[in-house]
């Protein structure tokens, strides 16, 4: 595991990832409300808030947008993903390489684990390729810890969020990234599975800002490390409001009512 405190994708250890590649998860529905943020210029012009610690964009939208923010932004290049017009075994094909990612001037890169996929042992392997090869560039490695496939009936419990979350400390990821288990103590059973392994926490659809900021203050308590976020920050019209106050609960210890 990499000692990360020193990365520029954490401030004080901690971590705000703004997440960007629902373009291709979920397709332009996602933009839908704020029609601007469908253009990658204006998602890199919201990454330049001191809050934000790197932005997470597949490689086509680091090509095409990185040099113009590469001294604001720190960028976290996605290697895999997947569209959701197909509908057989959960499936995260790579689509980039850590070489090239480091070309493009990642500060971190990252990919998705499907664990309890049936295809998670392809998964392990090109998870093996990317963690070896992330070393040699002394990139960290985020894991979007997503547990998802047959046997996993419900992947908002604790302890299948606790075992994707540990399946990531176990193959060498420097962060996971998991899905907000619903409160505090269930968190914490999260990040005690994790070892030091930072653990932070994904967004999900749109929240009011308590609500939000509420999961995020309870991650926080719990001894998380932050948030990677899409939706929450994206499909805001002022994004900068919430990543004001998501930079009080994450980095300055401040309380859901400070916050706000
Ligand atoms: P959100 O904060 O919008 O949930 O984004 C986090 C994220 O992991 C994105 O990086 C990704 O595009 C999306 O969620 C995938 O979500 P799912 O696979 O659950 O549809």
């Amino acid at each position: 595991m990499l000692n990360i405190n020193d990365s520029p994708i954490t401030r004080n250890g901690k971590s705000l990832i703004v997440a960007y590649d629902h373009g291709l998860e979920h397709g332009p529905v996602d933009f839908e409300d704020v029609p601007k943020s469908a253009d990658p210029g204006h998602v890199f012009e919201v990454a330049r808030h001191d809050a934000v610690t790197a932005l997470a964009v597949q490689k086509g939208v680091a090509e095409g947008y990185y040099p113009e923010y590469e001294d604001d932004v720190n960028l976290l290049v996605k290697l895999n993903g997947t569209s959701n017009l197909w509908q057989t075994e959960p499936y995260s094909p790579k689509n980039c390489t850590v070489e090239y990612a480091a070309e493009l001037g990642a500060d971190a890169v990252g990919y998705t684990m499907y664990a309890g996929s049936n295809r998670e042992g392809e998964m392990f392997e090109e998870f093996r390729e990317v963690q070896e090869e992330a070393r040699k560039h002394d990139l960290p490695v985020v894991m979007w810890a997503y547990p998802r496939g047959q046997p996993v009936k419900n992947d908002k419990k604790t302890g299948i969020i606790s075992y994707a979350s540990r399946i990531g400390l176990e193959l060498g990821a420097d962060v996971a990234k998991v899905k907000y288990a619903g409160s505090r103590e269930a968190m914490e059973e999260v990040v005690d599975a994790s070892g030091r392994m930072k653990v932070v926490m994904s967004g999900g659809s749109k929240k009011s800002d308590r609500a939000f900021l509420s999961d995020v203050h309870d991650t926080m308590s719990a001894g998380g490390h932050g948030l990677a976020v899409g939706r929450n920050v994206f499909q805001r019209d002022e994004p900068t409001n919430i990543l004001d106050k998501l930079e009080g609960v994450v980095f300055e210890g401040k309380g859901v009512d400070e916050g706000l």
